[in-house]
């Protein structure tokens, strides 16, 4: 393994044993970072995909209480480390073109394309030779994204990226949508109770609310706001995308966040980049874990609740609590991805 570039100290970690965000390469290819983007991305098959992670440390913390009545979240007995973006649409297009030129297993889905809400990833070519590429902004996160294809891209992460496989790792494609986190798994799709803890989580002792965990994924228990980043509202350490509307014309709260409008466009684009609310991170650094979608998406969706609330999804209709090996799954074929790892301090397979 090979820690590359600078070694990032986190302004939101706040104290000494949680480490800052480190930046991993998984291939031979030279990386560059493009400033707090991990992601680079070359014309050729020689591109890699960069994922930048953050530690969540206090291993062995009690869950949050019941707020739902469906069962209490956020325990995690090991450390691990979380993905400090959500899965970009440049890293996700980089997937495409390594794995999917003929594309049996659906990786890429035509609302990817005409949906102009997210454009997306367009793909040209005829199947065997299928290419794709990016629409507009790399660094917006990819959706329309199935939780098998989710699976898919943990697993060729886990592998190597380039012609890994996509079926066999961290999950064992031949057993479907069920199929849980193996052991020895080297990236994965984060259990629900891994994404709470990385979302809400934040000790008293170390700063947290009282109870150790925040409301809403911004180290707040205050309704955030709604405006185009990085925010321009009372209080920019909780802001984010999301619909939200005070009828009063000041700048914020005026709708989309994205349009400040309360009127939605089938042609306006409503992703904002990942990380671009810069100071609306979670404790432990993560971003956007309320979504960076703001289509349908309300401050009580944004706020954890319910299973089928939040946790990033663009759809949030339904999804199924497993334990704490395997991941949260949702039956809306449109989730928001962030992948997870063992710790950081454990290094990465060789490759
Ligand atoms: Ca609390
Ligand atoms: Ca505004
Ligand atoms: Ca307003």
């Amino acid at each position: 393994m090979f820690p590359l570039g600078p070694q990032y100290s986190n302004p939101l970690d706040t104290t000494a044993q949680i480490s800052g965000k480190k930046v991993y390469a998984m291939k031979f290819s030279l990386p560059v970072l493009l400033g707090a983007a991990a992601m680079f991305v070359a014309p050729h098959a020689q591109a890699i995909v960069n994922i930048d992670y953050v530690a969540v440390g206090n291993p062995g913390n009690a869950a949050d209480q019941d707020y739902s009545g469906q069962g209490a979240f956020g325990a995690v007995s090991q450390a691990f480390a979380i993905g400090t973006y959500e899965v970009t649409l440049t890293q996700y297009t980089e997937f495409l073109n390594a794995k999917a030129a003929a594309d049996p297993n659906a990786l890429w889905n035509a609302s990817m394309q005409t949906d102009l809400n997210i454009a997306g990833i367009a793909r040209a070519g005829s199947s065997g030779s299928f290419s794709y590429s990016v629409m507009g902004n790399g660094q917006r996160p990819v959706t329309y994204v199935s939780f098998l294809d989710a699976m898919r891209f943990a697993n060729w992460l886990g592998n190597g990226q380039g012609s890994g496989s996509t079926e066999t790792g961290a999950y064992t494609l031949s057993l479907g949508g069920l199929a849980p986190r193996n052991p020895g798994a080297t990236v994965w799709i984060p259990s629900e109770n891994e994404w709470y803890k990385a979302a809400y989580h934040q000790p008293a002792a170390q700063g947290g609310d009282s109870d150790n965990y925040w409301l809403y994924p911004m180290r707040t228990n205050a309704v955030p706001f709604s405006d185009q980043p990085p925010g321009a509202t009372p209080d920019n350490t909780r802001v984010g995308n999301f619909y939200q509307d005070d009828s009063v014309a000041n700048g914020y709260d005026d709708g989309y966040a994205v349009s400040g409008s309360t009127t939605l466009s089938s042609t306006q684009d409503y992703l904002t980049n990942v990380g671009a609310y810069a100071s609306s991170g979670s404790f432990y650094g993560t971003f956007d874990q309320g979504g960076t979608s703001s289509s349908g998406t309300t401050p009580s969706t944004v706020r954890r609740g319910a299973c089928g609330a939040a946790r990033g999804a663009t759809a949030r209709s339904t999804c199924e609590r497993r334990s704490a090996t395997t991941p949260i799954r949702r039956s809306s074929a449109s989730i928001l991805v962030f992948v997870s790892r063992p710790s950081l301090s454990q290094p990465w397979p060789s490759v």
